[in-house]
């Protein structure tokens, strides 16, 4: 595809509205990580789902794969300013793995953890949109480690920060933890379309009714 088309795909994008502000097309994937991808055996690899849910639990790669199966198409907003759509992702639904664990009554955040020193915070009604899931393969292919093999999560209504990638550990919580970079001043909601990408409130002395949450 020349520069042309390009510029073209991004005006018919930005048109049918699927481009939020601020965003540029992209065709090939970037990397983002602040580390490499972990090393690690799969046959010791643990799935791990605790805190406030009645019936924790710890699946092998294998059991996570013998679970129902979603495939979603969703696109990435990067708060670096790339946009990549129509990602076909395979995967379990978060859906699935709440039903399994059965969040109680005072659950209302998720904390989601991985094989690297990285996170990533959600009130849990976010993730019990229809189209967050913890996926193992993108466009028809096993992820590549560098894109979070074996296990990544996807969030599509956010910026793509919130998608943990090697992500290993769930911990419901009744009060918000912050994640990796929402602890360095990332806005905590981070909706692409309201273009929430920092928050004010971190660090600074802003007075309240500056902030923007
Ligand atoms: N474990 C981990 N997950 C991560 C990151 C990271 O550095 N480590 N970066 C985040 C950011 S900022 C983005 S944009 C996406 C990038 O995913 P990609 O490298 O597959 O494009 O992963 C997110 N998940
Ligand atoms: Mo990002």
């Amino acid at each position: 595809m020349d520069r042309r088309d390009r510029r073209q795909r991004e005006v018919e994008a930005r048109e049918a509205g699927r481009l939020p502000p601020g965003q540029a097309l992209t065709e090939k994937w970037p990397v983002l990580s602040t580390t490499r991808p972990p090393r690690f055996d799969l046959d010791s690899w643990r799935f791990t789902v605790s805190g406030l849910v009645e019936r924790p639990i710890s699946l092998t790669y294998h059991e996570l794969l013998d679970l129902p199966q979603i495939e979603t198409t969703s696109d990435i907003h990067c708060v670096t300013r790339w946009t990549k759509l129509d990602n076909a992702w395979e995967g379990i639904s978060f859906r699935t793995i709440a039903e399994m664990v059965v969040p109680t009554p005072e659950a209302a955040f998720v904390l989601f953890r991985c094989m690297v020193p990285y996170s990533s915070n959600l009130p849990l009604e976010a993730c019990l949109e229809e189209d967050v899931l913890f996926a193992h393969s993108h466009d028809g292919l096993p992820l590549l480690p560098e894109h979070g093999w074996p296990l990544r999560l996807v969030v599509p209504q956010l910026y793509f920060w919130k998608s943990a990638k090697w992500v290993n550990r769930v911990q419901f919580l009744d009060k918000d933890q912050l994640g990796y970079w929402e602890k360095t001043g990332y806005h905590n909601e981070g909706d692409p379309w309201k273009q929430q990408r920092r928050s004010l409130n971190l660090g600074l002395r802003i007075p309240k009714r500056f902030r923007d949450r």
